[in-house]
């Protein structure tokens, strides 16, 4: 294990980004405004799935330069990228083979998003990481949703009743969320993709489990041959709960206090404003003094902080996080660290 994580504990910094068909929403669906983190707009606005489908016809990022991308991680002192192969919503932005609802079938830009990050990052000896949702999917049948209310999400003047589906759906809002059970979706879907995003890039150096809604010890037990797959890959802590530790904890948003500390290996992840999918009007920005504050905490107390970009429906990270990256370069070069 030390051997597979040594270059994990020098890298100190990293960029996440949460980029996929939520991006085109970017916060509003029919002209409301839908409540917190952008990522979630389908489950917090309780969104038919056929609605939510069509807005991957939207989903053009004709100006994607992942070349770029890589080169302003890299500048800001980062050592590695962890990107939303598969959100919650269940959308590959990956070419995927076990179904449509992936970037190249699904949107009029119909080509594989992952492929050309993954050669950037080899190109300038970046290490790349692979955010999958492995239990919940809200559009492909038998994925688990979390319960949250609509009622917390907007003025939906029926959402109560929405709140009554959900609370005797497991949280499913649209019929066609459950035609299938999660047993054959974690067969059929994850198990398959998260092969497909293991053997498709060439060298994965992480493997991002999110929110194991619905995950049983049974359902965890199919993925962990596929671990083998990539004998030097990391994976983070968050495939099933409890006990389940993966090879690094993952506190969110937050910076633990030396008291917290236990020897095991840490990573921050943070946002940069208050979303981590991209949303038109958030501008609850951080400053740079506060990212580069936090990244010298983080790394003192001997973390990871993986700071995030929401990137555009267009292919292009949001000025405010552009210029962000560049002051935290900036410093960091002045300070040797890039
Ligand atoms: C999850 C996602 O639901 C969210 O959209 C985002 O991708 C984030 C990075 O991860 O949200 C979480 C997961 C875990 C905790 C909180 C939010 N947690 O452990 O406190």
């Amino acid at each position: 294990k030390d051997e597979r994580m040594k270059w994990w504990r020098e890298a100190r910094f990293g960029m996440f980004i949460h980029w996929g068909v939520y991006a085109v929403p970017a916060g509003t669906h029919n002209g409301q405004r839908i409540n917190r983190i952008g990522e979630w707009i389908m489950n917090r606005g309780k969104i038919p799935v056929a609605d939510y489908k069509a807005y991957a016809k939207q989903f053009n990022p004709v100006k994607y330069d992942p070349d770029a991308w890589v080169k302003l991680a890299k500048d800001a002192g980062m050592k590695y990228i962890v990107i939303t192969a598969k959100h919650h919503d269940g959308f590959a932005l990956f070419d995927s083979k076990v179904t449509t609802w992936d970037m190249v079938d699904a949107t009029p830009y119909g080509k594989d998003l992952i492929k050309p990050l993954a050669e950037a990052c080899r190109k300038h000896g970046i290490k790349l990481g692979l955010y999958y949702s492995h239990a919940q999917d809200w559009v492909n049948p038998g994925g688990a949703a979390a319960r949250k209310k609509a009622s917390e999400g907007w003025a939906n003047p029926d959402s109560a009743r929405i709140d009554a589906y959900t609370e005797t759906h497991s949280g499913h809002w649209d019929p066609a969320q459950t035609t299938k059970t999660m047993e054959q979706y974690i067969n059929d879907i994850a198990v398959p993709q998260v092969r497909e995003i293991l053997m498709q890039y060439g060298d994965i150096a992480v493997l991002w489990w999110d929110t194991p809604t619905g995950m049983t010890d049974e359902f965890a037990e199919k993925f962990q041959p596929l671990l083998a797959l990539r004998p030097n890959m990391i994976t983070n802590d968050r495939l099933k709960r409890p006990n389940f530790p993966g090879d690094f904890k993952t506190p969110e948003q937050r910076i633990p206090d030396l008291s917290e500390l236990d020897g095991k290996d840490w990573e921050t992840c943070m946002t940069m404003n208050g979303t981590w999918g991209y949303k038109s009007y958030d501008d609850k920005w951080k400053s740079p003094e506060t990212m580069i504050r936090n990244l010298v905490d983080i790394a003192s107390k001997g973390g990871n902080y993986l700071l995030n970009v929401g990137p555009k429906a267009d292919g292009e990270f949001p000025a405010e996080s552009i210029d962000r990256l560049k002051t935290v370069g900036t410093w960091m070069k002045s300070n040797g660290e890039a």
